[in-house]
């Protein structure tokens, strides 16, 4: 039977329970090894050997995407719980892992006294670093690759305040450090977000196109035509910039040009904007049962 977990995909969950599911999963399965880098939980999923391709996913960049973590962890659980359903989903790639890369703004969201709309981290930039008194930077801006070079703020009061360097922040420098550990293996990085329905590639920081883009896009159209299939929700694809604005800093540039991992996308989940980044628990389930068939495409290629 299958074991019961502290989170389901009826609600969302704050961070313990996502925390708690991953200390229950790995430990209902001691076979797959879980990681955790300080207080960032990373799953390693694999049937072990040697000479792999991995995939490498994060999750809970911002923390107001709730629908981000609650279908990575989703993933996690399609993985292993439903792995005897398809096993190649795993017998032929590692996966590493991270549900929720922005544990403090995540958890902020969640609070009576916080801020369902928070985005950035919970460090206070009362350093000097950024001149100013606000709290967090934009995650999503403070990866290490042409960081800084656009589409990110100076000012530390600002939703995309970019930190006072490239990696400035522990929690960044934690997805650092556990992404390059596994780089020589890894060929595929996918960042998940909320919200307008977009599976982004590189680059962020610029209009022009990685050289190897048509593939990259060709793979992207595969995804979104199986993902569009379940229940017609539609995606756009391209790179960041030219679908949706310039943006330096971000983990997908960082995975592609800073770590070497050719597919890098990032995924914009539901909705269009109707409910935006405070999408109904009904959602979760159809959006993940979709975003999976994707997902299965993305993993696929590498097989
Ligand atoms: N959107 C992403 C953001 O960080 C993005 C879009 C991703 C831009 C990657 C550039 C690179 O702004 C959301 N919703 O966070
Ligand atoms: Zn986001």
């Amino acid at each position: 039977a299958t074991p019961r977990y502290s989170v389901d995909w009826n609600t969302y969950y704050d961070f313990n329970d996502i925390s708690a599911f991953c200390n229950e999963i790995a430990a209902a399965h001691p076979n797959m090894r879980s990681y955790e880098s300080r207080a960032i939980p990373m799953v390693k999923i694999s049937t072990g050997g040697s000479g792999k391709k991995a995939i490498v996913v994060d999750g809970g960049i911002h923390a107001r995407e709730w629908i981000s973590p609650a279908f990575v962890t989703w993933l996690i659980n399609e993985l292993v719980e439903k792995y005897a359903a398809h096993p190649q989903y795993v017998d032929n790639v590692d996966w590493y892992i991270m549900p929720v890369i922005n544990p403090d703004g995540y958890q902020f969201t969640f609070a009576l006294t916080g801020d369902r709309l928070w985005r950035k981290n919970r460090r206070p930039n009362n350093d000097g670093i950024g001149g100013s008194s606000c709290m967090g930077t934009d995650m999503n801006r403070n990866f290490g690759f042409h960081w800084n070079e656009g589409g990110s703020s100076a000012n530390g009061c600002s939703d995309t305040f970019h930190g006072g360097a490239a990696f400035s922040e522990v929690e960044t420098q934690h997805v650092r450090d556990a992404v390059l550990a596994v780089a020589g293996q890894a060929e595929m990085y996918l960042t998940f977000h909320a919200y307008g329905q977009y599976w982004l590639t590189p680059w962020g920081y610029t209009a022009t196109l990685p050289s190897d883009y048509t593939q990259l896009y060709n793979l992207a159209v595969s995804a979104c035509n199986k993902l569009t299939a379940v229940y017609g929700t539609r995606y756009t694809i391209g790179s960041s910039t030219n679908v949706l604005y310039v943006a330096s800093g971000g983990s997908d540039d960082w995975a592609k040009g800073g770590a070497g991992i050719p597919f890098s996308y990032t995924v914009e989940m539901r909705d269009e904007g109707l409910y935006g980044f405070e999408l109904p628990a009904r959602q979760i389930l159809p959006n993940n049962l979709e975003v999976w068939e994707g997902v299965k495409v993305m993993a696929e290629s590498l097989f």
